[in-house]
C-alpha cells in the first residue's frame, strides 16, 4: 500500500489482566523494528496493565468501545475521557459484533467516534456488510452510507485521527476472509466516500484497513493491495508469532 500501514490487534473479549501483560511481553520483541503502527485494542480491564507493559516499547495501546458521553448515569459503561485519562490512545467503533449483538447503530457509532475525537483519541471505524447485503449486490452502498453517518460533524483535521476498517461481516471470526480483490474493491469505495466527502488529498492520506480473519497466512497478499493500509486483527491478534507476522507482512 502507499500509505504507512497500521496494524491493530482486536483481543476481543480475551485475556485477563495478568494475561494481559503476559501477551504485550511476548508481542513487543517482535514487533520492536516494525515499519508500520501496532496497536492492541483490550478489554477494559486490561488496559492499566497493558499501557504498562508496552512502556518503552512501539506498541500502543487501544480500548474496544466507548460510550458517547463524558459521564453520567450510564452503568456498566465508559467513556472516551475515561479511556483518554488511562492513557489509551486508539478506540474501535462499530465493530459488527457491537453492532450485531449490542445494538449499536450507524447513529450511535457516530455519536461514539465523535465523543472519542472529543477526547483526543485515534478511532478505528468498523464498516462491512452482511452477506445477505452483498448478495444482493448493495455492499458499495451500504458501506459508503455507514462511513458517512459515522464521519457525520468531522472536520478535515479530525479526520487525521481517524482510521476506517472493513471487516465484511461475513468473514468476522469465521475463518473466511475476502479475496484481496474484494478487499481491496470496498476499501476504494470507502476511499472514494472520503473524497466525495473532503476531497483528494485528505482521501489519499486516510488509512484504510481491512479486517475480518487476516492471519499470518493471507496478511501478506490483502496487504500488498493498493487500497488496503492495514489490518484489524482478531483471532491471530493473539498468538505473538501470528500477530507478528503480519506486522511483517506490512513493513
Ligand atoms: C476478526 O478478524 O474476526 C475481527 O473481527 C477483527 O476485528
Amino acid at each position: 500500500a502507499v500509505r504507512k500501514a497500521v496494524i491493530a490487534g482486536n483481543w476481543k473479549m480475551n485475556k485477563t489482566s495478568a494475561e494481559a501483560k503476559e501477551l504485550i511481553t511476548a508481542i513487543a520483541p517482535l514487533v520492536k523494528d516494525a515499519g508500520c503502527d501496532v496497536v492492541a485494542c483490550v478489554p477494559y480491564v486490561d488496559i492499566a496493565t497493558a499501557i504498562e507493559a508496552a512502556k518503552g516499547t512501539n506498541i500502543k495501546i487501544g480500548a474496544e468501545n466507548c460510550h458517547w458521553a463524558v459521564s453520567g448515569a450510564f452503568t456498566g459503561e465508559i467513556s472516551a475521557e475515561m479511556l483518554k485519562a488511562c492513557g489509551v490512545e486508539y478506540v474501535i467503533t462499530g465493530h459488527s459484533e457491537r453492532r450485531t449483538y449490542f445494538g449499536d447503530t450507524d447513529v450511535t457509532v457516530q455519536k461514539r467516534t465523535r465523543a472519542a475525537l472529543d477526547a483526543g483519541l485515534t478511532v478505528i471505524v468498523c464498516v462491512g456488510e452482511y452477506l445477505e447485503q452483498r448478495e444482493q449486490g448493495i455492499t458499495d452502498e451500504l458501506v459508503a452510507m455507514q462511513t458517512k453517518i459515522a464521519l457525520g460533524g468531522v472536520t478535515e483535521e479530525e479526520l487525521k485521527r481517524i482510521i476506517i476498517a472493513y471487516e465484511p461481516v461475513w468473514a468476522i471470526g469465521t475463518g473466511k476472509t475476502a479475496t484481496a480483490e474484494q478487499a481491496n474493491e470496498v476499501c476504494a469505495v470507502i476511499r472514494a466516500t472520503v473524497k466525495s466527502l473532503y476531497g483528494e488529498k485528505a482521501a489519499e492520506g486516510i488509512t484504510v484497513q481491512y479486517g475480518g480473519s487476516m492471519n499470518a497466512g493471507n496478511a501478506a497478499e490483502l496487504l500488498a493491495q493498493p487500497d488496503v493500509d492495514g489490518g484489524l486483527i482478531g483471532g491471530a491478534s493473539l498468538k505473538p508469532n501470528d500477530f507478528a507476522a503480519i506486522v511483517d507482512a506490512a513493513t
